[in-house]
């Protein structure tokens, strides 16, 4: 049976600028994975050289039939030291906007990424009150340059991933484990800059909708410990998700399941496949996700991120087509989803697990750059092309 999508429905893919640009050396991520006794695996480097070579990325992805291109700009290049701006960078994302409206892309930006510049790192980061304000003058000073050609912003990608991750499981920096208050700091900070960059944004140049994008999934838990999964879901999703709600639109971004235990989180349940990831291969995550959002955050919604890391790649039309077809569920049962980006344009740099999670509907050979598209790509074109699943 074919699913029709709504008319005008958004189609695109997403990147973000450390993944993928390359010699972003100036970033807290980049000191990160130079540091001893970190869990990188390796570092970033020349990432797929799509700072030089975005041109002729953005050809695939008119090749392909996408209408729009989320990206992120580096807020270590647009603002290299405290106060001191970057006209050539700014430039750069300039060109980069051109180079999306040519092609009939609608750029899609996202101001913070993960990535903060060093001195931002070394005056105390999102624990310091003071950062929220750098921030919001970054989001000034940048969009006064691009905000006329701007067609969706999003003020940060997963600002519950950067706290958690940074503050509780320590794997991005600054690499603090367990560190309850720091956690509880950060998101103050990163929900009082996130307002902050909306307003700075707003009154730039340019008529587009603001947000930010959140990390969510679906959720289980160990018979008898259902009740815990609101414990954990309120500070991880419902903190931001009430946020949101101020907000022109949220960016969902969703690609497995958690589950809870009596010990706290706990792995994969038995009998259920495992990914590279080391979580469960959980197509209905974005489903379950949007129908959690739309509870609480009451915006129109954009699954700004799915995907799977995967070498398999049928395995990867396989998710896509399950997954879709669990919004096209949501949005038969009224919620307002408005578009889906497809995580990731490229393989990329997956962070700590380095270039070995492959997410790309292209694949980037590491030696050489050279670009191959894959299967999984021209079934999700034709999606596109269509506006219709096959299932
Ligand atoms: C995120 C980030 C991406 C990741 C992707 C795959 O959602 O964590 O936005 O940078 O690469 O999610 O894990």
């Amino acid at each position: 049976m074919p699913i029709a999508f709504p008319y005008g429905f958004l189609w695109g893919t997403a990147t973000a600028a450390h993944q993928v640009e390359g010699g972003n050396w100036n970033n807290d991520w980049w000191a990160w994975e130079h540091a001893p006794g970190t869990p990188c695996l390796e570092p970033s480097g020349d990432a797929c050289d799509h700072f030089w070579r975005y041109p002729e990325d953005l050809d695939v992805l008119t090749e392909l039939g996408f209408k729009a291109y989320r990206f992120s700009i580096e807020w270590s290049r647009i603002e290299p030291e405290q106060g001191e701006f970057s006209n050539a960078a700014l430039d750069h994302y300039s060109r980069m906007l051109d180079a999306c409206l040519e092609r009939d892309l609608l750029p899609v930006v996202t101001f913070h990424h993960f990535t903060s510049p060093r001195w931002v790192a070394s005056d105390g980061g999102w624990t310091e009150q003071r950062t929220a304000e750098h921030f919001a003058r970054f989001s000034e000073h940048a969009v006064a340059r691009l905000g006329d050609r701007i067609g969706l912003a999003c003020t940060f990608n997963e600002p519950n991933v950067v706290s958690l991750i940074g503050w509780m499981v320590g794997a991005f920096p600054p690499g603090k484990t367990r560190d309850v208050e720091g956690y509880a700091k950060a998101n103050e900070v990163l929900a009082d800059a996130h307002r902050r960059s909306y307003e700075a944004i707003k009154s730039g140049p340019g008529e587009f909708p603001v947000g930010l994008t959140l990390s969510m999934g679906d959720w289980g838990a160990e018979p008898g410990e259902e009740h815990r999964i609101d414990e954990y879901r309120r500070v991880h999703e419902d903190f931001y998700l009430e946020l949101a709600r101020g907000d022109d639109y949220l960016g969902v971004q969703a690609y497995s399941r958690t589950r809870i235990g009596k010990e706290g989180v706990i792995g994969p349940e038995p009998g259920v496949e495992v990914l590279p990831m080391g979580y469960e291969y959980w197509p209905t995550a974005v489903e379950a996700s949007i129908r959690h959002a739309a509870e609480i955050a009451q915006v129109p919604m954009y699954v700004t991120e799915n995907g799977i890391g995967t070498d398999d790649d049928e395995q990867r039309t396989n998710y896509l087509r399950d997954s879709l077809a669990g919004v096209a569920r949501t949005i038969d049962d009224g919620h307002d989803v408005r578009g889906f980006f497809h995580w990731s344009l490229l393989d990329n740099f997956e962070w700590a697990f380095g270039y070995q999670m492959r997410f790309g509907l292209v694949a980037v050979d590491r030696a050489t750059q050279t670009r191959t598209i894959k299967p999984s790509a021209r079934w999700l074109a034709n999606v596109v092309k269509t506006n219709t699943l096959d299932v």
